[in-house]
C-alpha cells in the first residue's frame, strides 16, 4: 500500500500516524491517571458519581436530571477525569484547622482549586442508606490506609443550601490501619439521621502524609 502513495499522500499518512500516536499517548496518560490513587466508591463521592454517570460536560440529559454534575463538569472537567486524586499532601493531623470551612470537599482547594465545584451546595444525587451502612474506599494505587475518619453533616444542617464547615459535622469514627489492598471497608453506625446528609471520609494514605477528602451525598430516608 505504501508504495502506491504519492509523496504528498505519504506526508499526509505520516501526519495522521503521528497524530494518532499523540492521541493514543494522551489516552493512556488519562488511563494512567485514572488508575492511580483512589476514592470512596460506595456511597459514591460527588466527582466519582459525576464521572461514572455521565460521559462528559455535554452528556445528554445531565442538565435536567443531575444539575450539580452538569455544573461541576462545566466548572472543572478535570475534577471528574481525576476523580481519584482529591487529596492534599503534608497537612499534618490538625485538619479541622488547616482545611478552611467551606472547602472541605475540595481538600482545601487543593491542586489550584481543581476540585472547587465539590464544595458547591445543592441537590447532589444521593445514595439511599440505612442507619448502618458500609463505606468502601477503592485504593487502586494500593497506598495503604493509616486510618479512615468518617464525619456526617449534623441533623438539621442542609447541604443543599449551605456550604459545609467543620462545625456542621458530627465526628462518627476513626478506624485503625489497613494493609495495602484494593478495598478498605468500614461499617458506619448512626442514629437519628433522616433525609439528606453528606458523609465525609478522610482517608490518610500510608505511603506519605497524603489525605483524601471524600464527600458522598446520602439519603437516610
Ligand atoms: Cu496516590
Amino acid at each position: 500500500m505504501h508504495a502506491t502513495l504519492s509523496a504528498p499522500r505519504r506526508r499526509t499518512a505520516l501526519h495522521i500516524a503521528v497524530l494518532l500516536s499523540v492521541v493514543a499517548s494522551l489516552l493512556s496518560f488519562h488511563q494512567t491517571r485514572a488508575s492511580a490513587h483512589g476514592t470512596v466508591v460506595d456511597p459514591p463521592t460527588r466527582n466519582y458519581g459525576c464521572a461514572t454517570r455521565w460521559s462528559g460536560p455535554d452528556a445528554p440529559g445531565m442538565q435536567e436530571q443531575d444539575p450539580m454534575c452538569h455544573l461541576a463538569w462545566h466548572q472543572s472537567p478535570d475534577a471528574m477525569y481525576n476523580w481519584n486524586a482529591l487529596y492534599a499532601n503534608n497537612l499534618g493531623e490538625d485538619i479541622e484547622h488547616v482545611v478552611p470551612n467551606g472547602q472541605i470537599c475540595s481538600a482545601g482547594r487543593a491542586e489550584a482549586g481543581r476540585y472547587g465545584p465539590m464544595d458547591n451546595p445543592g441537590p447532589w444525587r444521593m445514595t439511599k442508606v440505612g442507619s448502618t451502612f458500609p463505606v468502601q474506599v477503592q485504593d487502586v494505587a494500593r497506598h495503604g490506609a493509616d486510618y479512615l475518619k468518617i464525619y456526617i453533616t449534623k441533623q438539621g444542617f442542609d447541604p443543599a443550601t449551605s456550604t459545609i464547615g467543620w462545625n456542621n459535622l458530627d465526628f462518627i469514627k476513626q478506624t485503625g490501619r489497613y494493609p495495602s489492598q484494593l478495598d478498605y471497608r468500614t461499617e458506619v453506625n448512626t442514629s437519628g439521621y433522616t433525609g439528606r446528609h453528606v458523609v465525609i471520609t478522610v482517608w490518610k494514605a500510608s505511603h506519605m502524609d497524603q489525605k483524601y477528602f471524600l464527600c458522598s451525598d446520602v439519603d437516610f430516608g
